[in-house]
Formats: structure tokens, C-alpha cells, sequence
């Protein structure tokens, strides 16, 4: 999303975590992983950063530390917090962790449910003036709208995301972004 919303041209070149090309550039193995020019680098946040600063277009991380340290703090409250709930504990849960039958084994999942209200309640505050933590569009909403767009896709999930009137706004609207569209799955 950060690429697109900065029109700077790029391949997207799908590999699978721990593949000898991914651990050349990173060695947990892990995703995303980019180059540019001599630069390798992994990490999330240390690639979008790079990205909106190395190129030109609208800065997605506003100059004023003041502002910046707000999206920084988004993004890191994402990356962290809402990731591990939202992702780990939830949707991989769901993706991939079944039994000898294929049936979703549900105790990691069943714990998380406990906790998604409340992490949904946190979120649909932070959007109320449209955007994650403000009024304009940075780089914290590229970090929140691929996870908004994955916990939908589970029944408490969806039933949370309907009972957060900010968030449906927000999700609806940014979804229509171009970058959005272009990049979700
Ligand atoms: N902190 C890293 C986390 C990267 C990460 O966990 N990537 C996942 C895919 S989204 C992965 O590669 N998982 C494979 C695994 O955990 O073995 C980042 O933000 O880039």
C-alpha cells in the first residue's frame, strides 16, 4: 500500500517464508523482504519507512515530530498488539491449525474471542476522526487496513466489525483507495 500510495514502481515477487530466496535477504526467514538497488532489508515497518522516505510523493509519516510520533505509535500498536491478536490468534488459528480431519482446533481461538471486543472498541475510538489516530491518511492506516480486511473474514470477526459503526466507516471508505484495491488479496 505505501508503494502505491507513493506511485513508486515496484515487482511484487510471491514467495513462501523460509525459502533459500527469502532467508537470503532475511535470516528468520520471515516476510516481506525487499530490494532496492544494493539494499536488502526485511521487516514491516523498516521497508514502509524506507519507501516513503527514499522516494518522492506525499509523505506518509508527517514531518512534525509531534504528528510523526502519533503514526509511529499507530504503527507500532498494530505491528505488535492488534497483529498478534488479530492475526496470530485469530485468523492463522482459523487458516491453519487443524486436525488429523481438517476441522480448526479452536483453543487458541476460543480465548481470543474473549479479548476482541475490547480491542475493537480501542480501534473504532482511534478512527473516529477518519483515519487511525487523526484526520488524514499516513502510514498507520497501511499497516491497519490489511488486518481490518483478514478478521473479516471469521464469524467473530465480522460480528465485532458490526458492532463498531467507526471502523465499518473507516474500512468502507479506505477500502476504496486505489492502493488498497490494488494490493489486497
Ligand atoms: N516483524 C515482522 C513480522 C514478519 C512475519 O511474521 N511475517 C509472517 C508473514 S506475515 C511470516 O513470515 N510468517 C512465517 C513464520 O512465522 O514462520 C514484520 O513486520 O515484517
Amino acid at each position: 500500500m505505501v508503494a502505491q500510495e507513493k506511485g513508486v514502481a515496484y515487482d511484487h515477487i510471491p514467495a513462501m517464508p523460509h525459502s533459500d530466496e527469502v532467508k537470503a535477504i532475511n535470516p528468520l526467514g520471515l516476510i516481506p523482504v525487499m530490494r532496492h538497488d544494493d539494499l536488502e532489508l526485511s521487516e514491516s515497518h523498516a521497508i514502509a519507512r524506507y519507501i516513503d522516505t527514499a522516494f518522492d510523493g506525499s509523505a506518509l509519516v508527517p514531518g512534525d515530530p509531534k504528528a510523526a510520533a502519533n503514526v509511529n505509535r499507530w504503527v507500532s500498536t498494530v505491528n505488535t498488539a492488534v497483529d498478534q491478536m488479530f492475526m496470530r490468534k485469530y485468523v492463522v488459528e482459523y487458516a491453519f491449525h487443524k486436525d488429523a480431519d481438517g476441522n480448526v482446533v479452536r483453543d487458541v481461538i476460543d480465548e481470543t474471542i474473549k479479548r476482541l471486543p475490547k480491542m475493537f472498541a480501542m480501534l473504532d475510538a482511534a478512527v473516529a476522526d477518519g483515519f487511525l489516530g487523526g484526520d488524514t491518511f499516513t502510514m498507520a492506516d497501511c499497516f491497519l487496513m490489511p488486518i481490518l480486511a483478514a478478521v473479516q473474514n471469521f464469524p467473530e470477526g465480522k460480528a465485532c466489525m458490526e458492532n463498531s459503526p467507526n471502523l465499518q466507516a473507516y474500512f468502507a471508505k479506505l477500502s476504496e483507495r486505489d492502493s488498497f484495491k490494488a494490493t489486497a488479496a
